[in-house]
């Protein structure tokens, strides 16, 4: 079934639009399985850190692409950077932990996958352990003040820092999969997709994978990565970030796809990010359009909410209105990324039963 890009008609929205009230895209029941930490803080979390940190000389547009703006991605690592300085305390890193997660649940995301990159900083005493053991405090303590939200997290290795570190992640990883009841999963591959090379991380990777971890890796999030995207495929990951130069339409190639789609590999997509970030030259050349006419395993997801000023069910409501998405397709959307999530049967199960109920309470 072929939903067209070129099929939206002015008539066609005013009938879409009729069944899909505005509303329903926040309350609609939601996972989110690709979420950085640090680039999902909101701007009134960022105020807040902002002020306590005068001397840092931080504006507000330093931190976030508002509507309409765009930037090069180099840049985008730059904004990750100067929020880096607003949150280098434990207290800090708990904060915006518990803030995010309260939005999240705001936005209606019942399951949330929250990934961050361990870091150290000398000047504060904040430890890398330290680091991970503050967002997993935060995480439990926001479950005892809102049962309305199941979160999980990523240890994210960033690609700037080597091999080195990123095996040090995978053994931190593991030990915190045994001692963290259950809320560290499995491991994120992220950082500026132009350093290093995959080659590099493929033991730390394979490691992780001996031991049952999950991989959720950024792959062809830029052009002309076709070997280190073949590479790091052979793992293979549980989940690909972004794909965007996956198919040949872009310079990726078929047998990719083909490898992709034989393997099931689901892709997270980050609709907003990406034109945000320019990898994507407008929403309706995004490749969900691509991959969802083949009946590929979509997620719609928000990449890092605060930086590009977005929401979980924006994302929903861009899709929807860009790909002239039905009710149905929607929930179909949002049903089946609960199968995508790296969260044990039972809690899927109940994360099913929930949107039966909520689906028979709204529809
Ligand atoms: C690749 C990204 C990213 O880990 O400090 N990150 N990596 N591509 C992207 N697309 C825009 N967006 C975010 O969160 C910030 C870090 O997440 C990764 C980068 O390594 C960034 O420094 P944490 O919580």
């Amino acid at each position: 079934k072929f939903r067209g890009e070129n099929k939206v008609t002015n008539d066609f929205k005013a009938v879409n639009h009729e069944v899909i009230p505005p509303d329903l895209y926040q309350k609609l029941p939601k996972v989110e399985l690709h979420a950085h930490l640090n680039g999902s803080v909101s701007p009134p979390t960022l105020e807040r850190l902002i002020a306590k940190k005068p001397h840092l000389n931080i504006e507000h547009s330093m931190t976030v692409i508002s509507k309409g703006q765009s930037r090069t991605l180099e840049e985008c690592f730059e904004m990750f950077k100067v929020i880096h300085q607003l949150t280098n305390t434990e207290e800090d890193i708990f904060e915006v932990t518990k803030d995010v997660i309260k939005e999240f649940a705001a936005d209606g995301v019942k399951y949330l996958e929250l990934r961050s990159t361990p870091r150290e900083e000398k000047s504060t005493g904040l430890t890398k352990k330290r680091y991970v053991e503050t967002v997993i405090e935060a995480i439990k303590q926001s479950k005892e003040e809102n049962a309305d939200i199941e979160v999980r997290f990523l240890l994210a290795i960033d690609r700037r820092h080597g091999p080195a570190v990123a095996m040090d992640t995978v053994k931190m990883a593991e030990d915190f999969s045994l001692s963290s009841n259950g809320i560290v999963v499995g491991l994120d591959l992220s950082g500026d997709p132009m350093a290093g090379h995959s080659k590099d991380f493929i033991p730390a990777l394979q490691r992780a994978k001996n031991v049952g971890l999950k991989l959720a890796l950024h792959l062809a999030e830029v052009p002309s990565q076709k070997e280190e995207t073949e590479l790091l495929l052979t793992l293979p990951p549980d989940r690909i970030g972004h794909g965007t130069f996956l198919h040949p339409e872009v310079g990726g190639s078929q047998e990719l796809v083909d490898y992709v789609r034989k393997n099931c590999i689901p892709l997270e997509l980050c609709m907003t990010s990406n034109v945000k970030g320019q990898t994507v030259a407008s929403y309706d050349k995004h490749h969900f359009l691509y991959w969802y006419n083949l009946q590929h395993p979509c997620i719609l997801c928000t990449d890092d909410k605060g930086v590009f000023a977005t929401e979980l069910s924006t994302e929903y409501e861009l899709a929807a209105t860009t790909f002239s998405l039905n009710l149905a397709d929607i929930w179909s959307l949002s049903t089946q990324a609960i199968d995508y999530s790296f969260a044990p049967s039972s809690v899927k199960c109940d994360l099913r039963h929930q949107w039966l109920k909520l689906k028979t309470e709204m529809t």
